[in-house]
């Protein structure tokens, strides 16, 4: 039944994903693959079935590492190799082999937890995962529908049982008594925000968390349709929001009334709002700088009343879609360091874990503020609301509900409106485009994605154009995600920076 995938799927920065309809080969080999790993680990892994803000006719697999972080990279070549295998016997010996090269002893035991977003194709895609998973003797749970970040929570807390109860409802348990310390009680200070929920999981999530959270903020959920699948997605979630820059369906537009949309796995989100009859985005750069200029604070606090300990380091993580006047304003302003990563969460998480507050955004409101529990010592003066903080974050992947929370404790606490927040910076003009090439896999980049090596007459191109552009600024690279080039371009007016990105994909088209 599950012998052959129809196409070649690479497992790429998230995980596998196509068209569902080619994948259940792929996600039963995926349950084979994930024991292995669970074996060779002697710790649980998670599964996640999801194809995120992809259209509603998409499905993908991804595995889930006992810390709750993504499949360590050097895995993700083993795995797609296996679950690509012509026939299933060339799977069987592929996997063989590796159980001997990895020298897993026999008789290990696996275990393995899965869930999934609310596409047609989820059920059906969770039984081909545990058809594999049954054939490869593991043990599992199936947690049914869960968000992604919900999944890393689960699949984290049973490794590690002191980071919290391996439930959904540990997990509202967790984030909301975090909440409720850290923001003032009051019907009259509580915040009020409209959640777009992207008809997915988000909305399935946000329904039962609820009675939790009632009393503490006010949440208007809309495009809460998760019963019909085919509205996943559709001209509502945050990839919409942010790439057409308009408000999505059903949020009607109110004088600075601070809304969000979540992505169709809830690991994103990005806030915004109608300010005089404009729309106003605070993206993935505006969360990071809001987080970064909050815990700022907890630094100069600590500075001035002279603690004995050294002063928390903190850092932001960004990748070179990130605008040029958020990292302006996080260096020039915050005085603050910032790294620049290539595209992709493991890449932002990784580098962000050497701060004692690692905050990591992609632009696209994939993100999270990360804590170091040994750094932040017992003897600082705001340890425990820090701690509060890395309760409330989630310390394991970039998680739409978690980044809510953390916003709205936040504007609470500085007292500041969703305007204010949206006037720190003012975002320079930028322009993504994509456009088809004959094969995109020539496009190699060095220094974080922000030059290309190859081809070479392209980086020149654009080098030229650039020198040529008041406040100018662009790249090209390769999807990780779909067959096209992407080329961003930011100026200092919105029609240079059109035309530059424009012409530059005139110039590889
Ligand atoms: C994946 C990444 C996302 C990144 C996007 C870029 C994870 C979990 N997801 O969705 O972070 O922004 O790819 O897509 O890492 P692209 O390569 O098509 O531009
Ligand atoms: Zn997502």
């Amino acid at each position: 039944m599950f012998d052959r995938p129809p196409k070649y799927i690479a497992y790429g920065t998230a995980g596998f994903r196509d068209n569902a309809a080619d994948l259940d080969t792929i996600v039963y080999r995926v349950g084979l693959v994930a024991a292995m790993r669970s074996r060779y680990l002697g710790k649980t892994v998670g599964v996640m079935i999801t194809a995120s803000h992809n259209p509603p006719e998409d499905n993908g697999a991804k595995i889930i590492d006992p810390l709750g972080d993504m499949l360590q990279e050097s895995w993700e070549s083993r795995v797609a190799e296996i679950c690509n295998a012509q026939t299933d016997s060339e799977c069987v010996d592929l996997l063989k082999k590796s159980y001997l090269e990895l020298k897993i002893p026999d008789g290990q035991v696996s275990n393995v937890v899965y869930g999934r977003d609310t596409r047609a194709s989820g059920p059906r895609l969770a039984e081909a995962l545990q058809a594999g998973l049954l054939r490869a003797e593991s043990s599992s749970t199936d947690f049914g529908l869960v968000t992604t970040p919900q999944l890393h929570y689960i699949t984290r807390c049973i490794n590690d049982p002191t980071f919290g109860e391996p439930t959904v409802d540990g997990y509202f348990k967790k984030i909301s008594s975090a909440f409720s310390k850290l923001t003032p009680r009051s019907p009259l200070t509580r915040s009020s925000v409209t959640v777009d929920c992207a008809n997915g999981v988000g909305a399935v999530k946000l329904l039962e968390m609820m009675p939790y959270i009632n009393d503490l903020a006010e949440l208007n959920l809309v495009n809460v349709q998760y019963t019909d699948p085919d509205s996943l997605n559709v001209e509502c979630g945050a990839d919409y929001v942010k790439t057409n820059q308009h408000l999505p369906k059903n949020v009607q537009p109110e004088h600075d009334k601070l809304c969000c949309s979540l992505d169709g796995d809830a690991d994103r989100i990005v806030f915004y709002l109608v300010h005089d009859g404009n729309f106003c985005l605070l993206d993935g750069d505006k969360i990071a700088s809001l987080a970064a200029g909050f815990f700022r604070r907890f630094q100069e606090d600590s500075e001035h009343t002279g603690e004995l300990e050294k002063p928390i380091d903190i850092g932001v993580v960004q990748t070179a879609y990130a605008n040029g006047s958020s990292t302006n304003y996080i260096k020039s302003d915050l005085h603050l360091p910032v790294d620049c990563t290539k595209t992709g969460v493991k890449h932002l998480h990784h580098v962000a874990q050497k701060y004692g507050i690692g905050i990591y955004f992609e632009a696209n409101g994939h993100g999270t503020v990360l804590f170091n529990q040994d750094r932040i010592s017992d003897n600082h003066v705001h340890s425990d609301v820090l701690n509060l903080y890395a309760e409330l974050v989630n310390q394991t992947v970039g998680d739409a509900i978690s980044d809510l929370f953390l916003v709205l404790a936040i504007l609470e606490t500085l007292n500041i409106t969703a305007y204010d927040w949206f006037m720190q910076y003012v975002d320079l003009p930028n322009k993504l485009m994509k456009t088809r090439v004959k094969d995109r896999n020539v496009f190699k980049t060095t220094d974080a994605e922000r030059r290309l090596v190859n081809p070479e007459d392209v980086q020149q191109k654009i080098d030229e154009l650039v020198r040529n552009t008041p406040q100018g600024r662009c790249f090209v690279r390769a999807s990780g995600t779909e067959d096209v080039v992407r080329v961003y371009a930011e100026a200092q007016t919105q029609e240079s920076c059109d035309a530059l990105a424009k012409e530059v994909c005139n110039y590889i088209a």
